[in-house]
């Protein structure tokens, strides 16, 4: 049983290695479907893409870290459509989710938040819109203790792309 961190405050021992970039993020919605605002966006490592949802609450965020990891602090990049309230929660399995951390302080911008908990999978679900639009994250970033990170087979591409072959 993990029996989670040692409370709030101290991160001196989390890392600074991103270990949500470039994995798997999948989101409730993408604003007017447009691929160019969807999900992988928000974990591409670029300050100027973006995820952005639909103009509706809920929404959520999801990232797949390759593995249950230990997680301590999680920073999102907020386009002007940000979040006012929202949680972030892990799982392992991706679809029983556990609440660490939730703020009806969202702000737009860079918003860190120090965290404790394990997940393979982590999201950002918001419950209510700070503007008229969708939820939009440039970045969201996890971080973990010790800076452990995982890889995952690359498997974005989908195999039945490729064209047929004499
Ligand atoms: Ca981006």
């Amino acid at each position: 049983m993990h029996t989670g961190g040692s409370g709030s405050g101290g991160d001196g021992n989390c890392g600074a290695n991103n270990a949500a970039l470039g994995h798997p993020a999948t989101a409730s919605s993408v604003q007017d479907n447009d691929a160019s605002y969807s999900a992988p966006y928000a974990v591409d490592g670029s300050s100027v893409t973006r995820w952005s949802s639909a103009y509706a609450d809920p929404q959520w965020l999801q990232v797949d870290l390759g593995a249950s990891l230990p997680v301590c602090k999680v920073v999102l990049r907020w386009e002007n459509a940000f979040a006012s309230a929202f949680q972030i929660q892990v799982s392992d399995n991706g679809s029983t989710w556990n609440p660490i951390s939730a703020t009806t302080a969202g702000i737009a911008g860079r918003q860190t938040l120090n965290v404790s908990g394990t997940g393979r999978y982590i999201r950002m679900y918001g419950t209510a819109r700070a503007t008229a639009y969708g939820y939009a994250l440039w970045e969201f970033e996890v971080y973990t203790v010790g800076g452990v990170t995982a890889t995952i087979p690359r498997r974005l591409r989908s195999p039945r792309r490729a064209t047929a072959r004499g």
